[in-house]
C-alpha cells in the first residue's frame, strides 16, 4: 500500500513506520492520522508481526499537530466532529509499539510518542507541550499521560511554560526508557522490538495489557487483573515450552499459542 505521509516496511517480525512529512517537521495532520491507523491495522492483522517501531526523521519525530490545518477551525465544527478523538484508537493498539525519537517531539508529537508503550530517545531529542504558546492546551493526552509519566511538578512546568526538555532531562524524569547516541537510535529500537517479537506473543500482549491497566485502575483491581492473566498463561503451549526449555538448558521455540 502506498502512503503519502508515512514510510512503512517490515523487517523480520517487526513493523517499522516512519513519519514522512519533512517539509513540515512531520506535523500531524488528518492524513497522517488516517494513514497511521491504516498502517497499524495492517500490522495488527499480520500474525508475523510481533512489535512495531514508530519513528520520524533525525530533525523531528513530530513537531506537533499541523498548526496550518488547525488555525481556521471553529468551535462548532471541532466539537461536532469530536476533532482529534481518532488518535485514541492508536492508544488502543494491542501489539507493543516503541517510539524511537530524534529531534523535536512537541505537542501532539510528544503525545504521539507517549501513546506508544515506551520511548527510546536520541541524545538530540527535545520534548515539550508548547500548545499554551498557541492559545490552546494539549489535546491527545498530554496533560494526563505526561503527568503520570513525570509527576505533577514537571508536567505543570512543561505545560504551563511551553518549554522544551532535552533527552537527559526526559530520561531523569522517567518519560523515556533509554537515551542513545543518534547513530544508534533506530538499531536500538529495532533490537528491542525484535527481542519482543521473538517472545511468546500471547504473553507479550498480556504483559502490555497488565502494565497499561496500572494507569486505569486501583492497585487492588490491577493486582487481581495481573494474577488472572498470569494464571491464564498456564493454558498456553508456550508456557510449557518456555519453562521446559529453561530446565533443559536450550532456547525455547514459541508457537504463539
Ligand atoms: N504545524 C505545521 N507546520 C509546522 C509545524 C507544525 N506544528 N512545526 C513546524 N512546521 C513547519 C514550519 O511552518 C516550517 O514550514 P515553512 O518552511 O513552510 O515555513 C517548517 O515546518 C520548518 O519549521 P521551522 O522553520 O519553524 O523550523 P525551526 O528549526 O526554526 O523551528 C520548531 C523548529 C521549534 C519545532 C518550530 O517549527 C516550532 O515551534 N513548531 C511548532 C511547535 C508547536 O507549537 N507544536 C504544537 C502544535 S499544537 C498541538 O500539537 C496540539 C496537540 C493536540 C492535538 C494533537 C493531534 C495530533
Amino acid at each position: 500500500m502506498a502512503y503519502e505521509t508515512l514510510l512503512v516496511e517490515t523487517r523480520g517480525n517487526v513493523g517499522l513506520i516512519t513519519l514522512n512529512r519533512p517539509q513540515a517537521l512531520n506535523a500531524l495532520n488528518s492524513t497522517v492520522l488516517k494513514e497511521l491507523k491504516q498502517a497499524y491495522a495492517a500490522f495488527h492483522i499480520d500474525d508475523g508481526i510481533g512489535a512495531i517501531v514508530l519513528t520520524g526523521s533525525e530533525r523531528a519525530f513530530a513537531a506537533g499537530a499541523d498548526i496550518k490545518e488547525m488555525q481556521p477551525l471553529e468551535f462548532a465544527e471541532v466539537y461536532k466532529n469530536d476533532f482529534i478523538s481518532g488518535w485514541d484508537e492508536i492508544a488502543k493498539a494491542r501489539k507493543p509499539i516503541i517510539a524511537a525519537v530524534s529531534g523535536f517531539a512537541l505537542g501532539g508529537g510528544c503525545e504521539l510518542a507517549m501513546l506508544c508503550d515506551f520511548i527510546i530517545a536520541s541524545e538530540t531529542a527535545k520534548f515539550g507541550q508548547p500548545e499554551i504558546t498557541l492559545g490552546v492546551i494539549p489535546g491527545i493526552g498530554g496533560s494526563q499521560r505526561l503527568t503520570r509519566a513525570v509527576g505533577k511538578a514537571k508536567a505543570m512546568d512543561l505545560i504551563l511554560t511551553g518549554r522544551m526538555m532535552d533527552a537527559a532531562e526526559a530520561e531523569r524524569s522517567g518519560l523515556v526508557s533509554r537515551v542513545v547516541v543518534p547513530e544508534r537510535l533506530l538499531d536500538e529500537a529495532m533490537e528491542a522490538a525484535t527481542k519482543i517479537a521473538s517472545l511468546s506473543h500471547p504473553s507479550v500482549l498480556m504483559a502490555k495489557e497488565a502494565v497499561s491497566r496500572a494507569f486505569e485502575t486501583t492497585l487492588e483491581e490491577g493486582l487481581r487483573f495481573e494474577r488472572r492473566l498470569f494464571q491464564s498463561l498456564f493454558a498456553t503451549e508456550d508456557q510449557k515450552e518456555g519453562m521446559a526449555a529453561f530446565i533443559e538448558k536450550r532456547k525455547p521455540v514459541f508457537k504463539n499459542r
